[in-house]
């Protein structure tokens, strides 16, 4: 039923576009990515960009890498919304797919990957909130960024790819504090970290070795942050919840290749 309606209010947005830019987390742009509604976008012949955001959190190289992967499907950019970076090309692109004299575009994609973000860099003005938790954008909002672009901000209630609630978190589109069992969940981080890329991760919260385990690691944390309980015991939840946040806000470099 939800997914019904999402599904319809997205389709809307779209179907008065020009150009969507679909935005996802440059990290790992092959999971924030939204099949049904690239398919959308497809059958109705409106064009598409792929911006890959938080690339300051990324190498160049793995950026460039993953940009020619997607390109093979749709244009695609790579941006850092934080840093201001890659807008000249994003808007390069634009004009190209659409020269008209009145373009509008739409910023669609999961939570979290930074629309409202890249909206405001665009406009060069804080015109929309953004934060750390997803779900922060709750209605759609136009604004005109020149004499020839508009552009509709929107929530990230887009159809998502992947039930799992640890991936979501791990992709920034579910809320930590909402989590049912934190320690669950940050194992499930730690070894997708360790899989990838975890020299981010360990110079971040200053491991002593790339060797621990995941007990050690939270015990660690928790004892750096100094989180306790109340009695003296370490709170290992709340490291748990620390790591996961300060992941999922873009505050540690991280990347996955497109396989
Ligand atoms: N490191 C890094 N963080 C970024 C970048 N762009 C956005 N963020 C952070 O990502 C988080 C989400 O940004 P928003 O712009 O609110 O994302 P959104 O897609 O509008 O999120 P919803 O409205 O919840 O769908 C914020 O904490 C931003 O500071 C970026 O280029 N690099
Ligand atoms: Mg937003």
């Amino acid at each position: 039923m939800r997914r019904r309606k999402e599904n319809r209010w997205v389709f809307e947005l779209i179907k008065t576009s020009d150009v969507i830019l679909e935005v996802v987390d440059g990290r790992f742009p092959h999971l924030t990515r939204v099949s049904s509604i690239e398919r959308q976008i497809s059958d109705l012949g409106i064009s598409l960009i792929i911006v890959l955001n938080k690339c300051d959190l990324v190498p160049r190289n793995i950026c460039e890498y993953n940009k020619q992967i997607l390109n093979r499907e749709f244009p695609t950019v790579y941006i850092s919304a934080q840093n201001r970076l890659g807008t000249k090309k994003l808007r390069q692109q634009i004009s190209r797919l659409s020269p008209k004299r009145e373009t509008v575009i739409s910023l669609v994609g999961i939570p979290n990957t930074g629309k409202s973000s890249l909206l405001n860099i665009l406009r060069g003005k804080h015109v929309a909130p953004t934060g750390q938790r997803p779900g922060v954008t709750r209605y759609k909002q136009i604004v005109r960024i020149s004499n020839r672009i508009l552009i509709y901000d929107s929530p990230g209630v887009v159809p998502f790819d992947h039930p799992d609630i640890n991936l979501q978190a791990f992709l920034g589109a579910y809320e930590i504090g909402k989590l049912p069992d934190p320690i669950d969940s940050v194992y499930f981080f730690l070894d997708r970290i360790r899989q990838n890329y975890f020299e981010g991760f360990s110079e971040k919260f200053d491991l002593p070795s790339s060797e621990l385990s995941n007990p050690d690691i939270i015990d660690l944390i928790a004892k750096k942050r100094g989180l306790v309980l109340r009695g003296g015991k370490l709170n290992h939840v709340e490291a748990a919840k620390v790591i996961m946040r300060e992941f999922a806000a873009g505050k540690i470099p991280y990347w996955e290749k497109i396989p």
